[in-house]
């Protein structure tokens, strides 16, 4: 990467915040990460089958990928891939072979599938997408909001291969009346009273072709903190509908009623999905598409330049509904624009990567890539305010320094 600041940190003082061996599963926290904005120093902690990521939260823990893995392949290795759960009760050990998914509610035969089952019996599917979080980039937004302030590493792209959701309620034989269909996970609440990690799609999502369970991530088992070892992946959605440790599909013949639908995640219901700063939402709707979005990925903010020397500026961009057509970057804090040449197309829900030669005058510059969709839909140059923090995607500026 060009000019990337000295972010690691040795840190022997961390070591006391990851606790002893027997109250965590994490690697003592040896280095630190300082993420651009607030209150932005964590931990870099090593979780069982995961580099040192950046550690958000221990309990449940929430960790990001370092910003520059982006610029290291349009994949994100598994090791490498954010791990974002609600609730403390995780499980650590799964066994596949006594592990079962279980389909009931308004069906004609309510199963149970083992995990060879789920290989053996369906023809695998295969596709490249996106799982982001909703709050990723929430440290930036300013006024500050509430939730986890995330840098920009709370998103991967990964190959995942499974079982298609319409097969298997095509099995399982969908009756007439439903409409909804519930997932759950085998991660639970420390506390009764807190609710359950239950997300739906509406039938007609659930029967689209594209929603799949993944057994397998870039080739391998999935990571336990992915979601061994069955995972919902919605494409072109935000990451809460992609239930990890998927143990429970039910169809229902009424909306579910569930905290993770009908209060949390939930984003104004207008054609911004913004709200004057400082205002709550007249209306919410469940959060769904990811909006477009690109990132410069070699060069980072503050970074310094070789004055007038010529170089590929490189990034990745995406989005959660018709992939991207074009990416234009600016040199010159948004004065002009040039369309950058896009990456090979792993397909509609991938990162696309982009490049553009250029060259820097001595002197001080802000770099930006804006990303537009085969819709025609692009990213504001001005942030929009939400007040969960929900779905930045605003053009990001790069401020580099030429001499
Ligand atoms: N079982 C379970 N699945 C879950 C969650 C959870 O808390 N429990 N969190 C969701 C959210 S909000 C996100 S962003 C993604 C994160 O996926 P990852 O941890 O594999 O990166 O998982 C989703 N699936
Ligand atoms: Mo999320």
């Amino acid at each position: 990467m060009i000019g990337r600041r000295h972010f690691l940190k040795t840190g022997m003082g961390l070591i006391a915040l990851a606790g002893g061996a027997a109250r965590s599963i994490a690697a003592p926290a040896r280095e630190e990460a300082i993420l651009p904005f607030a209150n932005g120093a964590r931990p870099l902690v090593a979780y069982p089958g995961k580099r040192p990521l950046i550690r958000l939260t221990a309990r449940p823990p929430q960790l990001e990928t370092p910003f520059e893995v982006f610029n290291q392949g349009v994949l994100t290795p598994n090791d490498a891939f954010f791990v974002r759960y609600h609730l403390a009760d995780i499980p650590l050990q799964i066994d596949p072979k006594t592990y079962r998914l279980n389909v009931g509610g308004v069906v004609e035969r309510p199963m149970a599938f083992s995990l060879d089952q789920l290989k053996k019996d369906f023809e695998p599917v295969e596709i490249v997408a996106v799982n982001q979080c909703s709050g990723n980039s929430r440290g930036f937004v300013e006024p500050r909001v509430g939730g986890g302030q995330l840098g920009h590493g709370a998103m991967g792209n990964a190959r995942w291969r499974g079982v298609s959701l319409k097969s298997l309620l095509d099995k399982a034989g969908v009756k007439a009346g439903a409409v909804n269909v519930a997932f759950g996970g085998l991660d639970g609440p420390v506390l009764p009273e807190t609710p359950d990690f239950t997300k739906s799609l509406t039938l007609d999502h659930a029967r689209d072709g594209e929603v799949m369970l993944a057994y397998a991530m870039n080739g391998d088992d999935l990571p336990m903190l992915n979601g061994f070892p069955l995972r919902l992946i919605v494409p072109g959605y935000y990451g809460t509908y992609w239930v990890k440790h998927l143990s429970d599909i039910t169809v229902l013949d009424k909306p579910l009623d569930s905290y993770w639908m009908n209060v949390a995640y939930r984003i104004p219901d207008n054609a911004c999905a913004c709200t004057p700063i400082g205002k709550a939402a007249d209306a919410t709707t469940p959060i769904n598409r990811l909006n477009v979005r690109s990132f410069i990925t070699n060069v980072i903010d503050g970074a310094h330049v070789a004055a007038s020397e010529k170089f590929a500026l490189r990034g990745i961009a995406f989005d959660g509904a018709a992939g991207v057509s074009r990416v234009d970057v600016s040199v010159d804090d948004g004065a002009s624009w040039r369309e950058a040449r896009l990456g090979d197309d792993l397909g509609k829900y991938s990162f696309r990567e982009w490049r553009l030669s250029t060259s820097l005058p001595k002197g001080a510059h802000v770099l930006m890539a804006r990303a537009t969709n085969a819709k025609g839909q692009t990213q504001p140059l001005e942030p929009l305010w939400n007040p969960s923090g929900y779905g930045r995607n605003v053009v990001e500026r790069v401020r580099v320094q030429a001499s």
